[in-house]
């Protein structure tokens, strides 16, 4: 029997910030080869001015990384090549940009330099399982962490797509990595989940997992839902841009309307207008 917890409403930051959900978080990839937006903002001031662009658009967190994670041929970064791509980007954001950073990193040094230039949350694809470091470091910095389910690492986990019950088997993983932080000393408050779409999952896996959504959302943590421009969204919807763009906003209505907190979104104008139309509809008033 699956056990049910309302997810919080809001987080609370390390710097007394909070998060209030739902929430959309802005990609920002500093890196050559990421799957959508790869090589467009290498350069810092393009990318600080795509985040300040997210941000006027509502973004609630700019999720910044320096490592590609698509299922094909993504190939591990070194992590002075990691740190040489995001480090001018963290501290030109640090300075300007007024809504909480992530870093969206499987390494401790590099989220390390992060936390230093001000971010306040580490997105782990690898739900602190990759680096041993990670943990610790995360407890010691009491930030909030993403614990993402994938299988493998970014050059095998299209691979590894066998399960039984994929909804099940991401709640058990989930729900095992939260009490394996919670040991270390990361508070339930200090916790986000994400079932990982596309990461060792095939379209019909990340379909089943965005039916049952609700039964990740009974974990009690808020949960992130990273959809935009995949593949799966890119098979069912179509390969021009407005197809994507609405399968992209269809797959997020779903996932807050089935409790999701934060939708991690490369397309922010849209992303919000959406979300607020989702809002107001499950509150059934406008504020
Ligand atoms: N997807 C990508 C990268 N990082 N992090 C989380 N927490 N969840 C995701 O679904 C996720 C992620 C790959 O997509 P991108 O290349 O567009 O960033």
């Amino acid at each position: 029997m699956v056990s049910r917890r309302a997810s919080p409403r809001r987080l609370k930051l390390r710097d007394g910030r909070t998060l209030e959900f739902p929430l959309a978080m802005g990609v920002l990839n500093v890196t050559p080869d990421s799957f959508s937006d790869g090589g467009q903002y290498l350069n810092p001031e393009r990318a600080l001015e795509h985040a300040l662009a997210m941000e006027a658009a509502g973004a609630g967190i700019i999720d910044v990384g320096g490592e590609s994670t698509r299922p094909v041929g993504a190939t591990s970064v070194p992590v002075e090549e990691e740190l040489h791509r995001v480090t001018p980007v963290l501290e030109l954001l640090g300075r300007r940009l007024r809504v909480p950073v992530s870093i969206d990193t499987r390494k401790a040094a590099v989220a390390e330099v992060a936390l230093r230039h001000g971010a306040a949350i580490i997105n782990d694809v690898s739900a602190l399982s990759a680096d041993p470091a990670m943990g610790p470091l995360a407890r010691r910095a009491g930030c909030v962490v993403i614990l993402m389910h994938m299988r493998g690492g970014p050059e095998n986990h299209g691979d590894m797509t066998d399960y039984r019950d994929v909804v099940r088997e991401v709640r058990a993983y989930l729900k095992s990595r939260a009490l394996t932080a919670a040991r270390i000393g990361i508070t339930s408050g200090r916790i986000i989940v994400d079932p990982g779409l596309g990461f060792a999952k095939t379209a019909e896996h990340n379909l089943a997992l965005l039916s049952g959504l609700s039964r990740i959302c009974a974990l009690g943590y808020p949960v992130l839902i990273g959809a935009s421009r995949k593949r799966f969204v890119r098979a069912l919807a179509g390969d021009a841009a407005p197809a994507v763009m609405a399968g992209n906003i269809a797959v997020n209505t779903l996932a807050l309307v089935r409790g999701a907190s934060i939708v991690r979104v490369h397309d922010m104008v849209e992303a919000v207008a959406a979300l607020k139309i989702t809002q107001a509809v499950l509150r059934g008033r406008t504020r």
